[in-house]
């Protein structure tokens, strides 16, 4: 049966272009478990893909001519709702940061770029449809990228076959790629790892080192929840921030003449801290210390060790808060919220902070309580009881090939 995401992107289609749509794809949100800004660093990361989505319905252009892409999206102008550009022109360059569309036209850039064997790219509308919360710190860029790439997968005769994005992984570099060079936003690997290749009932132990091996862990356990909890707030900082923190690491591993901070010991790092800013220090500490635990968390998984993982989150939050410096007020609060609760194993913030939402892992006996608290606390924050879903998928597609 089709979700209600889905029929609802069928009619905002149809009653916008006026025809049907002949493509659907979807790509979930995610969220990390634990393993914090360590993915730019060569190290691991535990997230898992949700059961929120951003699907796309769309198809050929009726008049061949002009592309056109639309999003339901309330929090966007209605002003900046549609984009549209003529197929006769290249691909118009990034426009100011921030609009929703540099997200969808990075990818056709990349694909124009890296999929040489692809002659045939007719025009196409397309509608953007999405529960993942917009900046939430689940992965809405990430998802729309992913999503973007399944539909034109779909749509441009052959691409599915050409050597450039022939696996999972290709795929996630290239909307990698995209991000880096439209939205402009220097992110990791993570978040298109996990959106293309999320599994039912597990998290993914990603090595966010070439060759980027995965290890599904479970995680369907009907006695524990991963509870969402977004904070709803998302501080101007976020965006220049994360390049900063980056720049900081790679000026500390420098210094420490090291490849990357994934091959620091802490042995090593305090040896070296004379070398170091206070500040490369605190950050280099933060991406050390949750490296190695992140693997740890993973383990304490595989064992059904909640407390084990639990603790490590909370050590994964501190450390955010106190060396890596992206956590906020309002993250800081939910979680202490949370820990408050009978029944809650631990709690951190999760994705690039300065907002956006807080992970928590908890019986599931508990959870109405644990809502209850937190809501009663801090009116403002919306809750999500998520699982573990699989990645991207084509849905239907009647384009002849
Ligand atoms: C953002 C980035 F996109 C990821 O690559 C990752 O670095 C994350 O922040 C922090 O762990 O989501």
């Amino acid at each position: 049966m089709e979700s209600t995401l889905v029929q609802e992107a069928k009619t905002a289609f149809s009653s916008h272009y006026s025809y049907e749509g002949s493509i659907i794809v979807r790509a979930p949100g995610r969220v990390n478990l634990i393993g914090e800004h360590t993915d730019y660093n060569e190290g691991f990361v535990l997230p898992m893909a949700l059961d929120m989505y951003t699907v796309i319905v769309g198809g050929l252009s009726s008049d061949q001519s002009v592309c056109s892409m639309t999003t339901t999206s309330q929090r966007i102008p209605d002003s900046e709702r549609t984009f549209q550009y003529p197929i006769s022109v290249a691909i118009p360059p990034p426009s100011k940061p921030g609009l929703w569309h540099n997200y969808v036209l990075g990818v056709i850039d990349q694909i124009t770029k890296q999929c040489s064997t692809v002659k045939s790219r007719p025009a196409y509308n397309l509608l953007v449809h999405s529960n993942v919360p917009l900046g939430g710190g689940l992965s809405s860029s990430a998802s729309l990228e992913v999503a973007t790439l399944q539909f034109f997968l779909a749509l441009y005769p052959g691409l599915i076959h050409d050597p450039a994005i022939l696996n999972l992984k290709q795929q996630a570099l290239l909307c990698q790629a995209a991000e880096h060079t439209y939205p402009q936003v220097p992110c990791g690997i993570m978040d298109q790892f996990i959106c293309l290749m999320g599994q039912e009932a597990h998290a993914l132990l990603i090595n966010c080192r070439l060759p980027f091996d995965t290890r599904a862990v479970p995680l369907n356990d009907p006695s524990l929840v991963v509870l969402i909890t977004d904070t709803q707030v998302k501080h101007a900082l976020a965006g220049s921030e994360y390049g900063t923190r980056r720049a900081q690491c790679e000026s500390a591993v420098a210094k420490l003449e090291k490849k990357s901070l994934r091959d620091v010991t802490l042995a090593e790092l305090q040896a070296g801290r004379d070398k170091l800013s206070d500040v490369e220090y605190q950050r280099a500490l933060h991406v050390v210390n949750e490296i190695h635990i992140t693997t740890q968390a993973a383990d304490a998984l595989d064992k059904k060790d909640y407390v084990l993982f639990g603790k490590l989150m909370l050590v994964s939050h501190s450390s955010l808060r106190d060396q890596y410096q992206v956590s906020c007020i309002e993250l800081d609060q939910l979680v202490e919220l949370a820990m408050q609760c009978e029944g809650v194993f631990g709690s951190r913030m999760t994705g690039g902070g300065f907002g956006g939402c807080t992970v928590t892992l908890l019986k599931q006996e508990v959870l109405e309580n644990v809502i209850n608290h937190i809501t009663k606390h801090y009116p403002s924050a919306k809750c999500y009881s998520t699982k573990p879903s699989a990645g991207a998928s084509i849905l239907f597609s009647v384009i002849s090939k």
